[in-house]
């Protein structure tokens, strides 16, 4: 199934290349990201926001593929999500020293839909808090293959990525060496 989704991804980047986000303040991101489907989550001087095109070649981008999609599905029907339909999903691409600062992801119309994230490559040490940014946070251990569901209450916790671990970890061309992959499948619109 992983190398499925992998594959899956490897296209998606091929048809849409990472490109790295810049934060309000023009600094550069630490991670490079892509997307695909209607609408892709992007970040630059005007801020966060989604956005129909690849923000460097203008193409719409690609089309969430039908196995990352299928297993977004099985995710959120388990957790009483049965009509689930995705119209965005985020490719973030961590290099072995890559990590994601504490964020809530606030830019989705409906935040009674769940984002199920997949995560590959390298294990990484999530973290997870509570609804302010200053709240206690407990670390989890995210391994290749791993899914994830943000829902229901958890859905507006604070959460990033401290570390990533290069000791453990799948191999594939999608996946930078020593690195991870993490897809997060949104309804945004
Ligand atoms: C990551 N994940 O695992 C980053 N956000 O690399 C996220 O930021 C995330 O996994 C919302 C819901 C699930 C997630
Ligand atoms: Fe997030």
């Amino acid at each position: 199934q992983q190398s499925e989704i992998l594959d899956a991804v490897a296209q998606v980047l091929h048809e849409a290349k990472p490109i790295r986000p810049r934060m309000k303040n023009g600094v550069p991101m630490i991670n490079t990201l892509s997307n695909c489907g209607a609408w892709g989550w992007w970040s630059d001087e005007m801020g966060y926001r989604y956005v129909g095109k690849h923000p460097e070649t203008h193409s719409p981008w690609p089309p969430i593929p039908e196995p990352i999609e299928r297993h977004a599905r099985v995710v959120a029907a388990q957790i009483g999500h049965a009509n689930y339909a995705p119209d965005s999903c985020l490719v973030n691409i961590y290099e072995a020293t890559g990590k994601l600062n504490l964020h809530q992801d606030a830019d989705e119309a409906d935040r009674t839909q769940p984002i199920i994230s997949f995560s590959f490559g390298a294990d990484a040490a999530f973290v997870i808090g509570g609804m302010k940014r200053t709240d206690p946070t407990q670390t989890i251990r995210l391994k290749s293959g791993d899914a994830m569901a943000f829902h229901g209450p958890v859905r507006m916790r604070f959460h990033g990525v401290k570390r990533i671990h290069p000791a453990a970890h799948v191999q594939h061309a999608a996946i930078p060496p020593g690195g991870r992959i993490n897809l997060t499948l949104r309804r945004a619109r």
